[in-house]
């Protein structure tokens, strides 16, 4: 079926609707691996690859998986980490490139959780005076971590419309043992799961004035969503862009996203961002040796850049699936795609050229929406207030349980799997959770089992 597919023929589902000629592609030709599930699906590189980012893909892996240590030590091309960091590797997060879970009640240390700071300034938030833009819980030796961040959870229980009960989760965060100075009474937090880091280059290379168009701030046409786009500087350019990475997107793109992962997660500078997360607060973060100036060559920078930029999408494993045809209707009959916008295709892509002309699969418009109280972590960064989120991006979400052993979803994993991820929608999304709560219990599994099928 899939050779049918792909000599370049349509398959009619049931309920009457076609599945596009190269849909169960979701990175396109160039950008999706046909390894059909496993453990290995976040891993490989995009096939489209010429031979020389291949090598630069192979390299930049190494330089993911590996643990930095803190300096000074005798492997100057891996030293730097901290004085407080989070964790020792970019997979420690992303491990196999997927997602961390969040941790269970009160177990301590976050594995992969992260919890942003800001407090109140003139002009908008600004870092926290002592603790900086993030939380880290780890410190180099002789360091005081800089606090114990603890989750506790608490159930919320409802049912669907026609009498089946669900339980939700909600969580709630403590900072116990703050090290370094009380903290400020209007600390404001974000928690943000590490999402997995697949088909990101393709992502960049959507034509700006495609996503443009999906946006409707005041909701012009009156189907309760409006998408704004995430504006932003782009600490490369120095110009104003569609800023395209993280929950909110506040961050312009992979070359600032990988900057600020090293800097604020792990410690370790670049020319990008040449400075520690220590503030004036913590002299004795300022006061340890660096790993370098910077810590982070502009080689191994770059090879890290390529890496995060070319993670293949793993193709779609049961597309013609009947029910999984059936879910592909009912999404789009609930309005899902008013946000989660399946298809575009990217435009000439300078950083890598074999990923230009893809017709790729995402599922997302890459705007920020208001997702209601809920949801709300009530902590504006760059152009998004604190209810609005960026659109996930649903491609390779179904193979989350076979690469990271889990289905915690949403942006601080509150969610179990799909149809608790749903549950959670509100405010511009609260009409079509509700259009989907009100289906019957068949049709939920179907639109399920479309989502777990990408
Ligand atoms: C301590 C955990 C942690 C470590 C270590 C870490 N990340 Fe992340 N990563 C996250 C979290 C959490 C997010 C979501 C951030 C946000 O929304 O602002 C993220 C987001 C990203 C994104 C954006 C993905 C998207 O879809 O928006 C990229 C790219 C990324 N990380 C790459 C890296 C690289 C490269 C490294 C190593 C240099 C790294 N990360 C290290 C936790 C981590
Ligand atoms: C108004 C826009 C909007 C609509 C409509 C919408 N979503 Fe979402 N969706 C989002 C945003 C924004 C997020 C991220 C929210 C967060 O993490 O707090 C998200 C997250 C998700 C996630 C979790 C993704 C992850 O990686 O953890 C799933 C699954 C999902 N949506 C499925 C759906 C389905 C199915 C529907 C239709 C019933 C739907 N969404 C309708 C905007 C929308
Ligand atoms: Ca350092
Ligand atoms: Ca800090
Ligand atoms: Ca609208």
């Amino acid at each position: 079926m899939i050779l049918l597919l792909s000599l370049g023929c349509r398959v009619d589902d049931p309920m009457g609707s076609v599945l596009i000629d190269g849909e169960w592609l979701p990175g396109g030709e160039a950008g999706t691996n046909t390894l059909l599930g496993g453990s290995n699906s976040f891993i490989m590189p995009m096939p489209g690859l010429s031979a020389a980012h291949e090598q630069q893909f192979y390299s930049g892996n190494s330089y993911f998986n590996q643990s930095w240590v803190e300096a000074p030590a005798s492997t100057d091309a891996r030293d730097g980490l901290g004085p407080f960091f989070n964790a020792r590797s970019c997979s420690t997060c992303h491990f196999k490139d997927g997602r961390a879970a969040p941790t269970d009640d009160s177990v301590v240390p976050f594995s992969g959780l992260l919890l942003r700071l800001s407090v109140s300034g003139p002009d908008g938030p600004v870092p926290d005076p002592i603790y900086g833009g993030q939380l880290q819980d780890i410190a180099s030796p002789g360091l005081t971590p800089e606090l114990t961040p603890r989750v506790t959870w608490q159930e919320r229980t409802g049912s669907y419309p026609d009498g089946t009960p669900y339980a939700l989760l909600v969580p709630a965060y403590h900072l116990d043992a703050p090290a370094h100075g009380p903290l400020s009474t209007d600390l404001m937090i974000s928690p943000r799961l590490p999402p997995q880091v697949i088909g990101l280059g393709l992502l960049e290379a959507i034509p700006a004035s495609d996503l443009a168009a999906l946006a409707d701030p005041d909701d012009a046409d009156g189907d309760g969503i409006s998408g704004r786009i995430p504006w932003g500087v782009d600490p490369v350019s120095g110009e104003v862009v569609h800023r395209r990475m993280g929950w909110k997107a506040d961050s312009a793109g992979v070359v600032a996203q990988v900057a600020g992962a090293l800097a604020a997660d792990m410690g370790l500078t670049s020319t990008l961002r040449p400075l520690d997360d220590c503030t004036s607060g913590q002299p004795e973060c300022l006061a340890e040796p660096a790993g370098g100036e910077p810590e982070v060559s502009d080689t191994i920078f770059e090879r890290l850049v390529t890496y995060t930029r070319s993670v293949a999408v793993p193709a779609r494993r049961n597309w013609d699936d009947p029910d999984v045809l059936a879910g592909r209707s009912l999404f789009s009959e609930v309005q899902c795609d008013g946000c989660h916008v399946a298809d575009f295709t990217t435009s000439a892509f300078a950083p890598l050229p074999e990923l230009s002309d893809q017709h790729i699969w995402p599922y997302s418009d890459l705007l920020l929406h208001d997702m209601g109280p809920d949801l709300a972590d009530d902590r504006p960064v760059g152009a998004a207030s604190g209810r609005e989120w960026r659109t996930r991006p649903l491609w390779g979400i179904g193979l989350l349980e076979v690469v990271n052993g889990h289905t915690r979803l949403m942006h601080d994993g509150r969610a179990d799997g799909v149809a608790e991820a749903i549950l959670w929608h509100g405010g511009e999304a609260a009409a079509s959770r509700d259009r989907f709560m009100a289906l019957s219990a068949g049709e939920r599994a179907q639109l399920v089992a479309f989502v777990e099928d990408l």
